[in-house]
């Protein structure tokens, strides 16, 4: 039941939620297939994650020739990265230049927030609403509204009584923000802080970082890239593509083989004696990234094997914090090293050897309030002129929680999800004929390279429209077994890693009241990557094609 009156003149083969990788390559697909779509977008450009987090060091975790797009060979051999990491200002200069060269810019509306979406079942038609009071139909919607899209706030009593000038890593000025002579407090260190820390405690007169749950980081050893290093690598772009899409390390690639590594070094960490894996770490470390854990094939899912790899990063902490106690904060103990996603830094831990910034740990001193100058611990009262955000997202359900979604008989997704998101292979929901996810929870989306990802489920949601096109079937929908079937399937995998024991906003942890449900699809892109090829080859098994 749709209670939204839509306008004539805005009726689309697909309306797609939000303008950031995943929203313009579905753009670009569906135009390609000669259908007519629309996106709306909440920001007024492109770039989606990459025009919000514009907080200092905000880089990307994944290597630059890695993390941009495959579809299209000319673009990816004539888009020069500068750097092995780059940097948000870049990756959001290529998000434009994408937009601009496949001229998606005119299906796009920008500064339109979509708050409502509603399944007209008579016409089996979608109706959108923005909050900018316009409206449209569109036989499908896509939901490409990122994982990563609601910022969270901390829950601290006394948060908004700050006078001092408060920032939020997400959702950062667009004009830049000068920390000289400041006192400045960081209240995260998640990926985000991680990397924001030390380009802040460069400018500020005092850093202090205000420290809940510590976080395993591996150096990224950024670096300017060499010319030569890139023309070799793009003559065999598609070969290092076919890595990241089957490979092991989640769609990050293997480029560490031109180091002549075999990847992985064993299937068991037991299976290697204590010297070889010991080299083997200290080689991944000095080349650096988060494919750190897959040395061997066991660190996620056999707890000794991961407490090496914890150890070896405890041991590389102590050895460059020089203040033991600070050290010993800063090593993580509460969670196996990879059940959060690995952070990848430049400088972290060193930074808190700089005699202008201080540690904070919380376990210890917790905060008891924000007060008009600063935080109130337990055991003293820091002052601070800048008070700097970076407690994460609402992840993966919150962007889809945000909007007010109904299916089949006005059934209300938030209802539908109460205990949780329960989706078929992360792509759709049953009840909510005609409607996709791209990286929906149930998919690899946040355990992997979220740009092979995404390409995996436009791929497979293009597919999967032509499909009903050929059958001249109106509707594509999932039955509810299969969805409790995936269900099901996701939690097992989960259970055999070491993942739910990260206590993290994987589970929906980080937010009071959301259901403790293990979101992601923990198989790896590759293997699900297989999957999908196989339920497209067998006909889209396991998704209904009607007739309306
Ligand atoms: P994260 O990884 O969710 O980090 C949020 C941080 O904020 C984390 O250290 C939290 O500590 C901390 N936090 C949240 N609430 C509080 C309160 N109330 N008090 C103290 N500390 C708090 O978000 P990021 O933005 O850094 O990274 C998200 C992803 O973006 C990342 O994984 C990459 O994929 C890119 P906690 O752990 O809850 O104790």
């Amino acid at each position: 039941m749709s209670e939204i009156e839509t306008d004539q003149n805005a009726s689309f083969d697909a309306i797609i939620v939000g303008a950031g990788f995943a929203g313009m390559h579905m753009l670009h697909q569906l135009r390609q297939m000669g259908l007519t779509a629309r996106i709306y977008e909440t920001a007024d450009n492109v770039g989606g994650t990459w025009y919000w987090n514009r907080y200092p060091g905000a880089r990307c975790d994944a290597e630059s020739v890695a993390y941009s797009y495959s579809w299209d060979e000319d673009l990816e051999q004539e888009w020069e990265w500068t750097e092995r990491y780059s940097t948000q200002p870049e990756i959001l200069r290529y998000a434009i230049h994408v937009s601009e060269r496949f001229d998606l810019r005119k299906d796009i509306r920008f500064e339109r927030r979509v708050t409502a979406i509603h399944y007209n079942e008579g016409a089996n038609r979608w109706d959108v609403a923005t909050d900018q009071g316009d409206s449209a139909s569109a036989h499908y919607v896509i939901m490409a509204t990122g994982c990563l899209s609601v910022p969270a706030l901390p829950d601290i009593a006394g948060l908004d009584d700050y006078k001092g000038n408060r920032y939020q890593a997400s959702q950062w000025p667009h004009e830049e923000v000068d920390f000289t002579g400041q006192h400045v407090g960081v209240i995260g260190t998640g990926s985000s802080a991680i990397q924001a820390i030390p380009v802040m405690a460069r400018q500020a007169a005092q850093l202090t970082v205000f420290q809940r749950t510590p976080n395993f980081s591996v150096p990224a050893q950024n670096r300017p890239l060499d010319d030569d290093w890139v023309a070799g690598f793009k003559k065999n772009y598609r070969g290092h593509r076919h890595n990241q899409k089957y490979g092991l390390n989640s769609g990050f690639g293997d480029l560490k083989v031109e180091l002549g590594e075999t990847v992985p070094l064993a299937d068991a960490a037991n299976d290697i004696s204590e010297e070889e894996l010991l080299a083997g770490m200290e080689a991944r470390w000095q080349q650096g990234g988060a494919t750190f854990l897959s040395l061997v094939m066991d660190s996620m899912i056999d707890d000794d094997s991961n407490a090496l790899f914890a150890n070896f990063i405890h041991n590389k902490i102590r050895e460059t914090v020089k203040d033991p106690e600070t050290a010993e904060a800063l090593c993580p103990t509460t969670h196996p090293v990879g059940s959060r996603r690995i952070c990848v830094d430049i400088d972290y831990f060193e930074t808190y050897n700089r005699d202008n910034v201080s540690l904070v740990n919380l376990l210890k001193n917790p905060i008891e309030r924000i007060t008009e100058t600063g935080i109130q611990l337990a055991d003293g009262h820091v002052e601070l002129d800048s008070l700097v955000l970076a407690t994460g997202f609402d992840a993966m359900t919150g962007a889809l929680a945000r909007i007010d979604i109904q299916g089949e008989g006005g059934e209300k997704l938030l209802d539908k999800w109460e205990a949780g998101p329960r989706t078929y292979m992360g792509l759709m929901m049953s009840g909510f004929p005609n409607l996709f996810t791209i990286t929906g929870p149930g998919s690899p989306s946040v355990l992997s390279n979220m740009m092979v990802s995404i390409e995996m489920h436009v791929e497979f949601i293009s597919k999967c429209i032509a499909n009903a096109a050929d059958k001249g079937a109106d509707k594509v929908q999932v039955t509810k077994s299969n969805e409790d079937w995936w269900v099901n399937h996701v939690n097992e995998v989960a259970n055999a890693t070491l993942y739910r024991k990260g206590g993290s906003w994987y589970l929906g942890a980080n937010i009071k009241g959301k259901p403790r449900v293990f979101m992601p699809y923990a198989s790896g892109v590759g293997p699900y990557r297989e999957l999908c090829e196989k339920v497209m080859d067998q006909d889209f098994r396991g998704f209904e094609f009607v007739a309306a």
